[in-house]
């Protein structure tokens, strides 16, 4: 399976994120890109290569363009404004009027960051620009180069990013270009499985409406975790999209017994979708060690993870989403996708 990456992803390296009580080191380091990229091709993953461009219009179907520009320029106003640090939010626009569009780098920076774990600083642009051109040539390779599957290391992840918001580590939001892209091209259905510990709130809410998007998602239960105000089991989509969406909130403390009972329960159903392309947001933060997490998956349920995955014999496209236990995050991924790659069928 081939692997895209690019070191670029090192850009975005933001020193600080907002913890309880105080700044606390940013989880979503650059070594959890490097180590997964180890890993992997140790286990004879791969080859690698690189992100081709493909430019801002895929970016430009998923996200508002006065987000995007927000994203570019974020960095520069804010250093203008002479603050020293990451753009972070002191504030929330929560009753936010999307006709109504603050003109200062504080108002747009309380209006497009929902939370304080997305710090725009120096490359983040460049780097999440490049993530969703990872994205992008992993579809790419699928679509139109005789490839089954891929495998995008995307960094930063993208699956709290929504229309026009960041949030949660998450800028743009490559599973939702990609399979936006995958239906400009001419596919007329596509799954997204999202596997990650936390609910993938912004590809939920770009795709509510919508029923050439299934979206199924396994996670923490927003009551008492992040993002805190979506991935509820009754969030079934709305107009065409209803019946669409599914969630699969989880307790803490949740193993692989049970939480393998709902993935196939997804699997059951996309299975019935009939999907021409599978995306997997392959987050490995369920893992049992995981500093900001709550689940109890051990590093052998990766393996069978991808073997299952890899029954429903789809073209699948697998981006990378959450994983902060750095020492385990590279094996955790590299036994998902060897179990997916021994198993599938071509
Ligand atoms: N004390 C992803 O996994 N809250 N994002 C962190 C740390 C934000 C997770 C709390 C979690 C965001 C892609
Ligand atoms: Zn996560």
């Amino acid at each position: 399976m081939k692997i895209i990456y690019d070191d670029g992803h090192r850009r975005h390296a933001p020193p600080v994120e907002l913890g309880p009580g105080s700044f606390i080191a940013h989880f979503e380091t650059p070594d959890r890109a490097d180590l997964v990229l180890k890993m992997t091709t140790e286990a004879g993953l791969g080859p690698v290569m690189k992100p081709e461009d493909f430019g801002i219009d895929p970016v430009l179907r998923v996200h508002d363009k006065g987000y995007f520009r927000f994203l570019e320029d974020a960095y520069r106003l804010w250093k203008d404004e002479g603050y020293e640090g990451p753009a972070i939010p002191f504030g929330s626009a929560f009753k936010r009027n999307p006709e109504r569009h603050p003109t200062s780098i504080n108002g747009l920076v309380c209006h497009y960051i929902i939370d304080g774990a997305a710090p725009i600083d120096d490359g983040t642009y460049e780097a999440a620009l490049q993530a969703a051109n990872v994205a992008m040539t992993g579809l790419d390779l699928i679509l139109n180069k005789g490839e089954s599957s891929a495998f995008s290391l995307c960094r930063p992840p993208g699956h709290h990013a929504g229309p026009d918001y960041c949030g949660g580590y998450c800028y743009l939001n490559n599973a939702a270009i990609a399979a936006q892209a995958a239906l400009d091209h001419g596919l007329g259905k596509i799954a997204v499985l999202d596997i990650d510990y936390h609910h993938g709130n912004g590809t939920q809410e770009i795709f509510w409406e919508r029923d050439d998007v299934f979206f199924l998602s396994i996670h923490g239960e927003p009551g008492v975790e992040y993002p805190y105000f979506t991935g509820y089991a009754d969030e079934t989509g709305e107009g065409k999209g209803e019946g669409f969406n599914v969630n699969y909130p989880l307790p803490h403390g949740t193993g692989f017994d049970v939480w393998g009972e709902k993935l196939d329960d997804a699997l059951g159903k996309i299975a019935g979708y009939g999907p021409d392309l599978l995306i997997v947001s392959l987050g490995v933060d369920t893992f049992k060690e995981d500093p900001i997490s709550e689940f109890k998956l051990d590093s052998p349920d990766y393996r069978i993870i991808g073997q299952r995955i890899a029954a429903l014999n789809k073209k699948t496209l697998f981006i990378m989403e959450g994983g902060y236990a750095v020492d385990a995050i590279g094996t955790n991924v590299a036994n998902l996708l060897s179990g997916f790659s021994e198993s599938a069928q071509n």
